[in-house]
């Protein structure tokens, strides 16, 4: 299966779980209610590893993974620090990330095993995993965002995000094991300049702009359409209009991962923090037509 997860922090900000230092009076139901109908999903489903594509682990050099097995530190998110302070302690299931690593050099991909034990994790991936799995129960792969976008262009970066796909559907099959896939993303991504002195103030909360809501609306209908096909294609522009989160490659390499899925995905939730736009997607291949 694989699912849109988006990350910001003010989610778990929101949750108020023993592991985050800051505390909230609540806020963004709607996305957190989508979470827990994307949980309710999954709770009939085995699965043995969660593969997280995260953009807050930059690598500017080939796609990175995770080669140690268990990372427990504390993550600060660097612009909001007042809402998330996470200590995590996580377990990461190497053996796969070392075979989707093999197989996207096979496939001529830059790539590099990230073995530094005291490496600090990203709060792209905490946060998705946390509110797809607050248990932690699963080990994860998590898989850096190459940049390429920036280097050379989105085209560049497609292409190579749909080798990554494949060869991490080749590693996955070849294991044997079931994988829960996330596209750790916002859709839409102008995101306001001053925050609200309370920052979980609903009243204060909404889409940037109207071009950024049309366009996260046509690429969601898409989704729940199955056109995954025309979603890719459409990508370059809609990350270039709206500044979204898919530059960092997650959403392409998810949906290269599924197969370009025909089949049409769940839309858990819609909505916006911080003025960005954020949907909760799911797709499961029972869906798929025989
Ligand atoms: O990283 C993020 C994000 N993607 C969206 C909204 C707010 C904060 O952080
Ligand atoms: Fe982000």
């Amino acid at each position: 299966m694989g699912a849109l997860a988006p990350h910001p922090p003010h989610l778990v900000y929101a949750e108020n779980p023993p592991q985050n230092e800051a505390t909230s009076e609540g806020g963004w139901e709607e996305l957190r209610w989508g979470y827990e109908r994307l949980r309710n999903s999954l709770s009939d489903r085995d699965y043995d590893v969660i593969i997280v594509h995260t953009p807050h682990w930059a690598t500017f050099i080939g796609t990175h993974f995770l080669g140690v097995d268990k990372f427990k530190s504390l993550s600060v998110d660097p612009i909001f620090p007042n809402l998330f302070r996470y200590n995590y302690d996580l377990k990461v299931d190497v053996e796969l990330s070392k075979s989707i690593h093999d197989n996207a050099a096979d496939s001529g991909l830059l790539v590099k095993m990230m073995e530094n034990p005291d490496f600090r994790i990203d709060y792209g991936t905490i946060t998705s995993c946390h509110l797809v799995n607050p248990a932690w129960d699963k080990p994860i792969v998590c898989i850096s965002s190459n940049r390429s976008k920036f280097y050379f262009n989105s085209e560049v970066m497609q292409a190579n995000m749909i080798k990554l796909g494949e060869a991490t559907r080749k590693a996955v099959e070849a294991s044997g094991k079931k994988a829960l896939l996330l596209s750790s993303n916002s859709l839409s991504h102008r995101h306001f300049t001053v925050e609200p002195e309370v920052p979980e103030d609903m009243s204060q909360e909404h889409v940037t702009n109207h071009n950024q809501y049309l366009w996260d609306m046509k690429m969601i209908n898409l989704m729940r359409e199955g056109k995954s096909r025309q979603l890719i294609d459409l990508l370059p522009d809609f990350t270039e209009q709206t500044m979204a989160e898919t530059e960092a490659g997650c959403l392409t390499w998810l949906i290269s991962a599924l197969g370009f899925p025909d089949y049409e995905a769940v839309v858990h939730a819609y909505g916006t923090v911080i003025g960005t736009g954020n949907a909760i997607v799911g797709w499961d291949p029972r869906q798929a037509k025989v």
